[in-house]
């Protein structure tokens, strides 16, 4: 059995529109109210795929989840039809494309019983992906069935914020090795909701049965949520050895290097000084929402949004590192600015899973004539742009149906069909 790291992306579904739901997210409430473009957007999603299996990385992709969510709006006694604006949005948003948030997962080495677990983010602070995690438990539970390999669990029971991959990060020697995990939650009390609470992160670890003298609890820093590091992954990312962070992305910066070190001897820690990249200019270019990754030939790549490059400070700084020897070697920018209008940069849009290819549901691993088919489907069933008022047009909810039903049949995935 080999464990590999293989990135699952959202593939972005054809329902993708800029409603500034999510408050706290500067880059939603800027573009609230812009058309968006969906085939555009969904395009941008499969060339980022195929750039990163381009470099020799394990892909796969998870399914867009069913909009307009009529079984949501009918818990509460509404429809698409008699719903308010903002419910409506709330139903049609294509928010599960942020694969990041889809679940947290522990990697077999990790956990007590050796499997692989999931447990499947619960989304509650923002309504409009409060409603996510059935069509997400249903597409984990497909394409992790095998369950001497993988335990994929229910959502953590509200109120306790959990949203997933987005606050988790894992270190270890190597990808099949036993690693150290590190849960980022946030405190309310400043201008934005602490979106991930720190009951929620340990009750993961729990089901996990990840050991507790290998798991970390910070708290993310209060300026960092303030500055609209909604989750995590805005401000930081790890892989393998090595944590890419930001000096301000966490409350006691000491006390989790400390811990880090102690737990995993050969950590390196590559912090991006304040002085060097203010968090504004960190938050806007996204240069911490990258992928991460270790390359097939050695050494690591950051895989990044063109806006980090189009920064000078930011691309300034990255030079540098690269030229300093350090562990990430080369800078892969990809375009991804429809999601990055949301807030979704590469990181957002892909949940890391270690495991053995093979024992996962082929269908939902992709090789580039896969990524053919999707691409086909998308540019002929994708909507090309989508204005607030379309949201309240049935001929649309009725196009972003058909076209998720075309790319589940093309992928032969129809049983996601509801
Ligand atoms: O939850 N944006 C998403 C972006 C998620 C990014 N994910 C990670 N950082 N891992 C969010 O805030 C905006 C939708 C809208 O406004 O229409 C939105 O949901």
């Amino acid at each position: 059995m080999s464990l590999v790291e293989i990135n699952f992306d959202g593939i972005i579904g054809p329902s993708h529109n800029y409603a500034g739901l999510s408050l706290g997210n500067l880059a939603s409430s800027r573009n609230a109210g812009s058309v968006a473009h969906p085939r555009d957007a969904a395009l941008q999603g499969v060339a980022k795929m195929r750039s990163n299996l381009a470099l020799g990385l394990a892909q796969g992709a998870f399914m867009p989840l069913d909009r307009p969510d009529d079984a949501w709006l009918a818990t509460l006694c509404t429809s698409m039809e008699d719903a308010s604006e903002a419910m409506r949005a709330n139903a049609f948003s294509a928010s599960a494309m942020w694969a990041a948030n889809a679940a947290t997962v522990s990697p077999a080495p990790d956990t007590r019983d050796g499997r692989c677990h999931l447990t499947v983010a619960n989304l509650v602070t923002m309504p409009h992906r409060s409603h996510e995690w059935p069509g997400t438990l249903a597409q984990l539970t497909l394409a992790f069935s095998d369950r001497t390999r993988f335990f994929v669990h229910p959502p953590v029971p509200p109120p306790f914020g959990d949203e997933g991959a987005a606050n988790h990060m894992r270190m270890a020697e190597s990808h099949d090795a036993p690693g150290i995990e590190i849960f980022v939650y946030g405190v309310t009390g400043g201008p934005f909701p602490a979106r991930q609470h720190r009951e929620a992160s340990a009750a993961v670890a729990r089901r996990h049965g990840l050991d507790p003298a290998r798991t970390i609890f910070a708290q993310q820093s209060d300026e960092a949520i303030a500055a609209g590091a909604f989750h995590n992954d805005v401000v930081a990312v790890a892989n393998e050895n090595v944590l890419f962070a930001h000096e301000q992305a966490f409350a006691d910066k000491a006390g989790l290097y400390r811990a880090i070190r102690d737990k995993l001897p050969s950590a390196e820690i590559v912090e991006v000084p304040a002085s060097a990249v203010g968090l504004e200019d960190a938050i806007s270019s996204y240069l911490f929402n990258a992928q991460l990754v270790t390359l097939p030939e050695g050494g690591m790549a950051l895989v990044l949004p063109t806006e980090a490059r189009d920064n000078a400070s930011v691309w300034s700084w990255l030079e540098g590192m690269i030229a300093s020897n350090g562990p990430i070697r080369r800078l892969v920018p990809v375009d991804v600015r429809q999601s990055m209008a949301n807030g979704g940069g590469p990181a957002c849009l892909r949940l890391r899973v270690v495991a053995d290819p093979e024992s996962i549901d082929a269908r939902f691993i992709v090789d580039e004539a896969r990524l053919d088919r999707i691409e086909q489907v998308i540019a002929r069933h994708w909507p090309e742009s989508i204005a607030p008022e379309d949201l309240g047009d049935p001929a649309l909810w009725n196009d972003v149906r058909v076209a998720r039903a075309a790319l589940l049949g093309a992928l032969d995935l129809s049983e996601l069909e509801r």
